[in-house]
């Protein structure tokens, strides 16, 4: 059996592919200076992995933004607006199509990107549009297609980084996006089509780099379908065109031989297809779904057909149990002998922290349980060497995992008992708000006395220099705890006089103590750790520290309160306390793999309602608890959604429910589509929802308008995305066609977001046009009504 290895992060362990690639956006380091990292950022983790006894190294997994906006540069579905030519798509023409040029404000999504902003032309081209990565915390660019839109071998970077490797004494085996899957993971342009139908023009290019690869010596190619593991499109015949391409594929390879990589799920109902596709390896996650094996060999595999087998978890960062990981393992291997088979990671490496060993301040017991990338490859090559030679052959290896695996379930770290006891004592009372929302409302309506169109804002406010200096001289120990709190204060005193003055109804308190909204509570919880340099990619040159979870979780102490009741104890009218839901500090942290999700969404749920009541007995009236990834947290097959939106809606229930009428509860969620799961969003029982709708002119409020959502809801009216100031009559209008399809009285004036990117040149007068913009529908409505 060979070891393998689908991808390797390429970020570099000291963040190096962020410096140089911002640098060189800056203008302070030259393209040739760029490239010149790039390549030793490759030539280093190709190092890294032919040392650790790796005898599969993948080529091509490198790339300076994203590895799909790279294979629509190969394939030359450059969209016109980049004003390409044909030809090699430079890197400045790539970076384009990420970011936009000359800086237009946002993408077609409407997201931001890093850089783009400064000095801006509004006339610039609109990067494109940028999408999760299936169920990970990793965006790629999407690529766009058009009826009738031609492909061409453009870019070979491909056959370039191979070349690269060889030179350098590395044989590798480069790793192509497939052609099913690139077409997929693209959006259709100019009116909906069958994407499915580009392959035939598609398929050509494929063939000619094939070709190229054969003749620069590649023995192998890792061609990813991702799809294959994937609940159908409902265009086109899926096993019809995995079929025809594979057909043409093979057709090209000659004596290339063609492994087709699955991912993040099981094959299921298209075990059939991958299994009768004329290729010589197959790539199976056995982490995501490790029942697919038994399926797989009971089917019979191919005569001629190797089986990768993806035993080692890449979306995760707990060490592998070499025994349990060798049992599949060794069943495949009496079905098929230890030559028909690979061992590789569950999926590529990409969304694991690159190496543990820089983690000095890790406490040693825990860091015995953890496993990075660059640990991972040895865990890789000692299962392959196991099947190999047999266990004997690697038997200290083997004890020290057994032992680490005996030593974090024995640890009495991982255990709270109380925080057992209370979760299997759990009523179902517990996740049910006293009275249902019509009663609520009456009640918080005699307390806060609010008036119609009240407004508000989504929690943070500019994070300036200033506030970041702050953090960073605690942290540094330059200033003491005394004197950070009183700066703190001062910074939240300032921020409830800019709302007061402004005029808004609901004020917050602007959240300058908090970094990313995931970490902060994480710090404060129990069953937490923490890395110094445990980077992840999630978009270009951004990357998130997920916060791993490794124990029971609790609150040890209030969390939020001191500086809420602060902000409260400055002003007469009400201010909101500020929370992150369960669900979204799951989804954002590396999760235990000893208990189900559900679980430990749970007792996060219970800690964060243990700040939920105590801020309520702390006076406060109105309490948000913000849940931007719950619908990322969807099940990747539809059939396993309604398990997930259960357990997921219950959790955010149990955080809230638990104070009294009068107490109003808020939950914010960004970038969601709510069609689908709007049963499970008013099944949340929030007083008040805020999304992201101004965008989309409140697009957006269809799902609840069709649905008829009872509880009320603040759609955003000022874009936050965009340095723009936008104006009163603009978010009057928005307004108005909110208030013609929903019941005024349910309707909030907020922005769609929080307002911490943002500078206060753009805020102030933002903000001072929508409470403007408000009290004009209040006259409206009220002169009406
Ligand atoms: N927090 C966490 N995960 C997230 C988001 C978040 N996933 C989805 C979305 N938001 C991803 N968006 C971003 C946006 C900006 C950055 C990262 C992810 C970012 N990162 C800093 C960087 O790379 O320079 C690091 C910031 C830091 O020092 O903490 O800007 O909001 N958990
Ligand atoms: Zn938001």
């Amino acid at each position: 059996a060979v070891a393998g290895n689908l991808g390797f992060p390429r970020i570099g362990a000291g963040r190096e592919l962020k410096r140089a690639t911002e640098a060189y956006w800056k203008g302070e380091l030259g393209e040739d200076a760029l490239l010149a990292v790039g390549r030793e950022l490759r030539l280093r983790h190709w190092g890294l992995q032919r040392d650790a006894g790796l005898g599969a190294i993948p080529s091509n997994d490198f790339s300076f933004y994203d590895q799909v906006l790279d294979m629509a540069c190969v394939v030359g579905a450059v969209p016109e607006r980049f004003g390409w030519e044909g030809g090699p798509v430079p890197l400045a023409t790539a970076f384009a199509m990420a970011r936009g040029v000359s800086g237009p404000t946002r993408g077609a999504g409407g997201e931001v990107r890093p850089g783009t902003e400064a000095g801006v032309a509004p006339s610039g081209v609109p990067a494109m549009e940028m999408t999760k990565w299936f169920d990970t915390n990793y965006h790629y660019i999407v690529p766009e297609l058009h009826r009738g839109q031609r492909f061409e071998l453009a870019s070979k970077k491909p056959v370039d980084e191979f070349r690269e490797a060889r030179e350098a004494g590395f044989d590798t085996r480069p790793v192509l996006i497939g052609p099913v899957s690139l077409l997929l993971l693209g959006k259709a342009r100019g009116g909906a089509f069958d994407r499915l139908s580009l392959l035939d023009t598609l398929l050509p290019v494929y063939q000619q780099l094939l070709a190229e690869l054969r003749e620069a010596g590649a023995a192998w190619v890792q061609v990813d379908e991702p799809f294959l593991a994937l609940d159908p499109p409902p265009e086109g015949s899926l096993h019809d065109a995995y079929r025809r391409a594979y057909a043409a594929l093979r057709e090209a390879a000659g004596n290339l031989k063609l492994l087709v990589a699955t991912y993040f799920e099981g094959l299921r109902e298209n075990l059939e297809t991958a299994l009768a596709l004329p290729v010589n390896g197959l790539h199976l996650d056995l982490v995501r779904a490790p029942e697919q094996l038994d399926q797989v060999l009971a089917h019979g595999v191919p005569e001629g057909l190797t089986l990768s087998l993806g035993v080692v978890d890449g979306r995760n960062v707990w060490r592998t149990d070499l025994a349990a990981a060798l049992e599949p393992m060794e069943r495949a291997r009496k079905a098929l002998g230890s030559h028909r088979l690979q061992v590789a990671p569950s999926c590529s490496l990409l969304h694991v922290p690159v190496d543990l060993s820089l983690e000095t301040a890790l406490d040693p017991e825990l860091k015995g349980w953890l496993a990075f990338a660059r640990q991972k490859l040895d865990e890789v090559a000692v299962l392959a060497r196991a099947l190999n030679e047999g266990r004997d052959a690697v038997r200290t290896a083997l004890e020290a995992s057994r032992s680490q695996v005996e030593a974090r379930r024995s640890s009495a770290r991982r255990e709270n008992p109380q925080v057992q006891a209370r979760l299997v004592s759990l009523t179902s009372e517990q996740a049910r708000r006293r009275s249902p929302h019509t009663e609520r409302r009456s009640a918080q309506q005699a307390r806060l006395g609010l008036p119609p169109f009240p407004t508000t804002t989504i929690g943070s406010f500019p994070q300036t220099g200033g506030i970041r200096r702050l953090r960073a001289r605690l942290r540094r120990g330059e200033l003491d705890e005394a004197a950070y709190e009183t700066a703190i204060k001062a910074e939240i005193e300032r921020v409830v006089r800019l709302q007061e003055g402004l005029g808004l109804d609901v004020l917050v308190h602007g959240e300058p103590e908090r970094n990313d909204m995931v970490e902060y509570f994480g710090e404060q919880l129990e069953g937490f750790a923490f890395t110094e340099h445990g980077w992840v990619q999630s978009y270009g040159s951004r990357y998130v520290k997920p916060p791993i979870i490794y124990g029971d979780v609790w609150r040890p102490a209030p969390m939020t309160v001191r500086w809420i009741t602060y902000a409260q104890s400055l002003t007469d009218r009400p201010v909101k306390g500020m929370l992150t839901g369960p669900v979204t500090i799951l989804q954002w942290s590396f999760v235990r793999d000893d208990q189900p999700r559900s679980e430990t969404c749970r007792q996060i749920a219970l800690a964060i309602r243990d700040e939920v009541l105590d801020l309520e007995a702390a006076g406060i009236g109105v309490i948000q608890i913000d849940e931007p990834a719950f619908r990322e947290g969807l099940p990747l097959r539809r059939a396993d959604w309604a398990g997930y939106l259960r357990w997921a809606s219950e959790s955010f229930r149990l955080a809230t429910a638990g104070v009294r009428d009068e107490t109003q509860i808020h939950t914010h969620m960004c970038y969601s589509e709510f069609n689908d799961i709007i049963d499970a969003i008013a099944g949340l029982d929030a007083d008040v929802i805020s999304i992201e709708a101004s965008r989309s002119g409140m697009e957006l409020l269809d799902a609840f308008v069709a649905f008829r959502y009872p509880n009320e809801i603040g759609p955003g009216v000022y874009d936050i995305h965009s340095p723009r100031v936008p104006g009163r009559e603009e978010m009057e209008h928005l307004l108005r066609r909110a208030a013609q399809v929903l019941d005024p009285a349910q309707l909030w004036v907020n922005p769609d977001c929080g307002l911490k990117t943002r500078s206060y040149d753009e805020v102030t007068p933002s903000l001072r046009n929508l409470v403007a913009a408000a009290r004009v529908l209040r006259e409206e409505v009220g002169a009406e009504g």
